[in-house]
């Protein structure tokens, strides 16, 4: 028997997919490309489709423009069409200012204005592109920075960024968000335009009302307390979403929870004891890519733990812990949210599924479908020459 608070907690708990997640990619060392691998945007959508279809809890995917669409141009009745045939809507939008040969020196902040114009041009677009599709989110990754001390003017780059993102909320429409992405190091390995929570929500603030921040947990430094950041940004209005993935060095882009699982349920915990205004449009999304495990297998697992740990967090009997934490009670704290981490949820996840008419374990009827060995059988001559060596 599923209790209400899970029920409830399962009933609202929707996790957006990304398109680049069922796709090869790899390392900067290589990739081992997967004969199941998506190829195309309807392969992508197809693949997301099958995810929700078994978890009943995807019903968005990601979209990265450059990656998506050909030449940064949406098709918009091409999509459309993708999503009535697939079950699943375009979601967040992921402008790319980081490929282009021309950003070798920064985006938003690269000391040439024209590439500054061209930086924020695609981020129109990109806004565009949202908006023709109906989607509330763009979110924006800065992969901006420099290698060496000395190089850039770490003050002037911030105006410069201030300015940009102060134009491209402009451009937005009432009902869409500016999501702003800080991440420490990679590619950049000296200094990063937004590396941290406070460098992103200082230009989410600067940018307009509609702009957020976006936690990826894989962009901290080891050891941050990143419940704590997502305790602070929910206090101040300004968690915009995440970008949910683990890892044990660096931004591995791991299975959410297989490292540390703890840690989401620890940020769900204080989403969940937060007042609901505030998290009311919070975005959960998926930002993983599979070098190793299967990329269909890889996803359905992603969402089934995310709803196993936001279930756990649903239990934690907040009352009783506030009245524990109140009397510094601390033992009989930690026990009590120990408790609900340590209940295994499974049994009720799965009587949920059922009640819903969802498969009882989406895992065992995706090997059923033999879906990813029909994907194997379809896909498998464009992926046998997607296959880089060191580059
Ligand atoms: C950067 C990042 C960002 C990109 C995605 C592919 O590390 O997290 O969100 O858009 O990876
Ligand atoms: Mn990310
Ligand atoms: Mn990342």
């Amino acid at each position: 028997m599923a209790s209400q608070a899970l029920t409830t907690a399962l009933d609202g708990f929707r996790i957006e997919v990304p398109s680049w997640g069922f796709a090869n990619t790899g390392t900067r060392f290589g990739k081992f490309a997967q004969a199941a691998a998506a190829t195309s945007i309807e392969e992508k959508f197809a693949d997301a489709g099958q995810v929700h279809a078994l978890t009943g809890a995807s019903p968005t995917v990601a979209l990265h423009v450059l990656w998506d669409m050909p030449n940064g141009v949406a098709d918009v009745p091409k999509i459309r069409e993708l999503e009535q045939r697939y079950g699943v809507k375009a979601g967040s939008i992921n402008p790319n200012l980081f490929q282009a040969q021309e950003y070798k020196f920064g985006s938003m902040s690269n000391p040439d204005p024209a590439i500054r114009r061209h930086a924020l041009d695609h981020l129109l677009e990109s806004i565009e592109i949202a908006k023709a599709l109906g989607s509330r989110d763009i979110s924006i990754w800065d992969a901006d920075g420099s290698n060496y001390p000395g190089t850039q003017s770490i003050k002037r780059r911030i105006e410069w960024l201030e300015e940009i993102l102060v134009t491209a909320h402009e451009a937005t429409s009432e009902d869409q968000r500016l999501l702003i992405e800080y991440k420490p190091f990679e590619p950049a390995f000296y200094h990063t335009d937004i590396a941290d929570w406070g460098m992103a929500l200082h230009l989410a603030r600067k940018a307009g009302p509609r702009a957020k921040v976006l936690v990826d947990t894989g962009h901290h430094a080891l050891g941050t307390n990143i419940e704590q950041i997502v305790a602070w940004l929910l206090h101040v209005d300004a968690l915009g979403g995440f970008h949910f993935n683990d890892r044990k060095y660096a931004d591995d882009d791991l299975t959410i929870g297989s490292i540390d699982p703890y840690q989401v349920f620890r940020i769900f915990h204080e989403i969940l004891s937060a007042p609901a205004a505030a998290t009311e449009g919070v975005a959960y999304m998926i930002d993983q890519s599979h070098n190793l495990k299967g990329k269909m297998e890889a996803m359905v697992q992603s969402v089934v733990t995310a709803q196993e740990l936001f279930a756990r967090a649903a239990l934690v009997d907040r009352a009783t812990l506030a009245t524990l934490q109140d009397n510094c009670a601390l033992v009989e704290a930690e026990e009590c949210f120990r408790d609900a981490f340590w209940t295994d949820v499974r049994p009720a996840v799965k009587a949920w599924r059922e009640d819903r008419g969802l498969p009882a374990s989406p895992l065992l009827s995706l090997k059923e479908s033999g879906y990813v060995e029909k994907a194997a059988a379809a896909r498998g001559a464009k992926n046998a020459g997607s296959v880089s060596s060191y580059a």
